[in-house]
């Protein structure tokens, strides 16, 4: 048997200590956070927040890095790389994993839910962790739901608030299958673009509008080239921390409990981050020179989205039905009071 020499067993010291200081089952590493937003985004910081406690609770054996902006791959790639564990834990809105957890398109649908107080009196109950046993399913484990807040539409010129208003614009969502069709059936031309192209698309004529939250329409300068706001509010939808299973796997029972608890608290802070920031948007961009619309009564364009409800109430997945319940025990509960 060859005797390793000195230098290589110098070389094999730190790793050594790791696996002492970490438990002999466990190597230390730095795991990897996705997010397409910057770093002073609500969503980055709730999920800095995260990031400490991996330190923390793994006693720092194992550290966490939050890489902004979707530098570590491109949004649709996500989920995959979630899967095999090239990203440990990432951010994501909910519309993308529509293909894989069919339920989560019932809470991508527009106009069904009023706001993000009575989206989270659902999703912070049986909802949640119903969409949470969904999602585990195809290797991702919840660990909290944070606040996409209200879309609306904005437009290079002017307000987007009746329907004869929509007609022919091009308009941009995201790669899903029911905002292409909400905004076809509002009369508009639907062009789906990553959101890091949405301010080219503007600057180049691609289109000439699109829908977003404030905090995303100011955070990607998209009002200096779209400064028209339109409340619209057809869309309050939830985003997600997510972990993969596959990493999850290396922790220990009780790394997990506590980063679940982690998770949870992320979701807070962020919450509260979000509100901060939504709180003095409008006068901000006011100043930069966007004009905000109200858009009047929302009946015309909720009717235009007959079609899209229709699917869902004869869907196959016994799951998005549930959800589907959920969501109207919750409307009939809340009119009752
Ligand atoms: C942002 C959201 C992202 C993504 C993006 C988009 O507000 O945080 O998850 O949905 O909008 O429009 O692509």
């Amino acid at each position: 048997m060859p005797i390793p020499s000195a230098r290589c067993l110098l070389g094999a010291l730190p790793l050594m200590a790791a696996l002492l200081l970490g438990g002999l089952s466990a190597e230390a590493r730095e795991m990897k956070g996705w997010s397409i937003h910057a770093d002073d985004y609500p969503v980055n910081l709730g999920m800095q927040r995260f990031a400490d406690a991996v330190a923390r609770v793994t006693k720092g054996r194992d550290t966490a890095r939050v890489h902004p902006s979707g530098q570590l791959a491109p949004q649709n790639a996500v989920l995959d790389k979630l899967r095999t564990g090239e990203i440990d834990f990432a951010e994501i809105g909910i519309v993308g994993y529509g293909d894989h957890v069919p339920a989560l398109k019932v809470l991508g649908l527009p106009y069904i839910f009023h706001d993000s107080t009575q989206m989270f009196s659902l999703l912070d109950g049986a909802l949640g962790e119903l969409l949470a046993t969904e999602l585990e399913k195809v290797d991702v484990i919840l660990l909290g739901w944070y606040d996409g807040g209200t879309r609306n539409f904005y437009h290079r010129d002017r307000k987007l608030a009746k329907i004869a208003d929509f007609r022919g614009e091009k308009l941009r969502v995201g790669q899903t299958q029911t905002h292409i069709e909400m905004v076809r059936s509002l009369g508009a031309q639907p062009v789906t673009l990553a959101f890091k192209d949405v301010y080219a698309g503007l600057e180049r004529g691609e289109i000439d509008g699109a829908e977003n939250n404030l905090p995303s329409y100011e955070s990607m300068g998209h009002y200096k080239l779209a400064p028209h706001y339109t409340f619209t509010q057809h869309l309050v939808t939830p985003e997600m921390l997510l972990f993969s299973k596959k990493s999850w796997q290396q922790l220990s029972p009780q790394e997990q409990a506590q980063l679940r608890e982690a998770g949870r608290e992320s979701a807070r802070f962020m919450r509260e981050e979000w509100n901060r920031r939504v709180k003095d948007i409008q006068a901000r961009l006011s100043k930069q020179g966007v004009q905000f619309h109200a858009a009047g009564d929302h009946g015309p364009l909720m009717r235009r989205m007959k079609p899209l409800y229709e699917s869902f109430w004869s869907a196959k997945d016994p799951v998005s039905r549930q959800v589907v319940a959920l969501i109207l025990a919750n409307l009939s509960a809340s009119a009752a009071r």
